[in-house]
C-alpha cells in the first residue's frame, strides 16, 4: 500500500550513512513489432519534464530521430512538491501543459490509474500506450532504445538508418554508459541528496575523477566514442548542460565547473547545443533552474533560484 509520502521528495529516506539509493524503475515492458506494445504512430505518448535529465533524453532521441509525428508529449511544471509533478492545469507555469489523455493533476494520478497500490516514485518520464491506458515503461535508458530502433520500418529511410547505438560500438557505448550513469548522472544526485559529509564526499570525488577522465576522451574530438553521435553523448549532455546554472551550486558539485575548468566537455556540450537542434529545442532553463531549487526544500528551504550563472550556456 502507498505510504502516503512517496510523493513529497522532502520526506525522502536517504541510506543510514546518509548515502542517496537510487530506486530501479517499475514499468519495464517494451514496444516491439511481436510483442503487446506493437509499434504504431500516433499509440505512445510521453509525459515528461523539460528539468529532468531523465526525461530530456527520451525528447532528444524522439526528435533526433524525427518521431515527433509518432510519439506524442506532456510537459508537467517544473515545481513538484507535495504531490510530485504538477500538470499545467494545476500548476501554471509557462511551457507546462494539462493532461488532454488522462486527465491527470499529477503524475502520481497516471501510476495508480494503473496500478493502485504502486508504492515506488512517481517519476518521469512516463511512455504511457493510449491503446491500453497503461505504462509502458518508465526507465529512460531502454526508452531510447525503442525510439532508437523499433519505429525504423515505418520512418523516412533517411531517418530510419540514423542509429544512435550501432552494432559496432554496442560494447563501447555500454561500458561507457555504465560508469558515466554511475559516477556523472547518478554521481550528481549522490553528491546532492547526501545527508552526511562522508556520503557526500564518496559522491562528488568520483564524479570528478570521471569528468577528468571524459575531459581526456574528448581530446580533440567531437563526440565520445567512434566519431559518431551515440546515445552515449546523449546520456552525458543532459548532465552536463545542467551541470554549471545547478549541480554546482545546488548539488555543491563545486570542485570545478564546466565553462572553466572543462575546455573540452565545455565545446563538445556547446557544440551538440547550438549545432544539432533536438539538443536545444528540448532545453529549457527556466525549467531547470526553477525545478532543481524550488522542488528540494531539505536542501534549499527557501526556494530561492539564484540568478546566474549568464549565460546559462555560452556561445560556441
Ligand atoms: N530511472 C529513471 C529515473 C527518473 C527520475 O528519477 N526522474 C526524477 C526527475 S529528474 C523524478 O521524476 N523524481 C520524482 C521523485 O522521485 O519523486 C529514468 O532514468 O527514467
Amino acid at each position: 500500500m502507498s505510504t502516503g509520502t512517496n510523493a513529497d521528495i522532502s520526506k525522502m529516506k536517504n541510506e543510514p550513512d546518509g548515502a542517496f539509493r537510487r530506486k530501479p524503475s517499475s514499468f519495464r515492458s517494451h514496444i516491439t513489432k511481436d510483442g503487446q506494445y506493437t509499434p504504431e504512430k500516433g499509440r505512445y505518448h510521453l509525459y515528461v519534464s523539460y528539468a529532468c535529465p531523465w526525461a530530456t533524453r527520451t525528447l532528444i532521441m524522439r526528435k533526433l530521430k524525427g518521431l515527433e509525428d509518432f510519439v506524442g508529449v506532456t510537459v508537467v511544471s517544473p515545481r513538484m512538491g507535495v504531490n510530485g509533478w504538477p500538470l499545467g492545469d494545476v500548476d501554471p507555469f509557462p511551457a507546462a501543459e494539462p493532461d488532454l489523455i488522462n486527465g491527470a493533476q499529477h503524475i502520481k494520478d497516471l501510476y495508480h490509474k494503473v496500478q493502485p497500490d504502486y508504492d515506488g516514485r512517481y517519476t518521469v518520464p512516463v511512455l504511457w500506450d493510449k491503446k491500453t491506458s497503461t505504462i509502458v515503461n518508465n526507465e529512460s535508458s531502454e526508452i531510447i532504445r525503442m525510439f532508437n530502433s523499433e519505429f525504423n520500418d515505418q520512418l523516412s529511410p533517411a531517418e530510419a538508418k540514423l542509429d544512435f547505438y550501432p552494432e559496432e560500438l554496442r560494447a563501447e557505448v555500454d561500458s561507457v554508459n555504465e560508469w558515466v550513469y554511475d559516477t556523472v548522472n547518478n554521481g550528481v544526485y549522490k553528491s546532492g541528496f547526501a545527508t552526511s559529509q562522508s556520503a557526500y564526499e564518496a559522491a562528488v570525488i568520483p564524479l570528478f575523477k570521471s569528468l577528468d577522465r571524459l575531459e581526456n576522451m574528448l581530446e580533440g574530438k567531437e563526440y565520445l566514442i567512434g566519431n559518431r553521435l551515440t546515445e552515449a553523448d546523449v546520456r552525458l549532455f543532459v548532465t552536463i548542460v545542467r551541470f554549471d546554472p545547478v549541480y554546482v551550486g545546488h548539488f555543491k558539485c563545486n570542485i570545478r565547473t564546466i565553462r572553466n575548468g572543462y575546455p573540452n566537455l565545455h565545446l563538445w556540450m556547446r557544440k551538440l547545443y547550438w549545432n544539432i537542434p533536438a539538443f536545444k529545442e528540448t532545453c529549457n532553463f527556466e525549467h531547470i533552474k526553477t525545478h532543481y531549487y524550488w522542488s528540494h526544500p531539505m536542501i534549499n528551504p527557501h526556494r530561492v533560484v539564484p540568478v546566474g550563472p549568464e549565460p546559462n550556456i555560452l556561445p560556441l
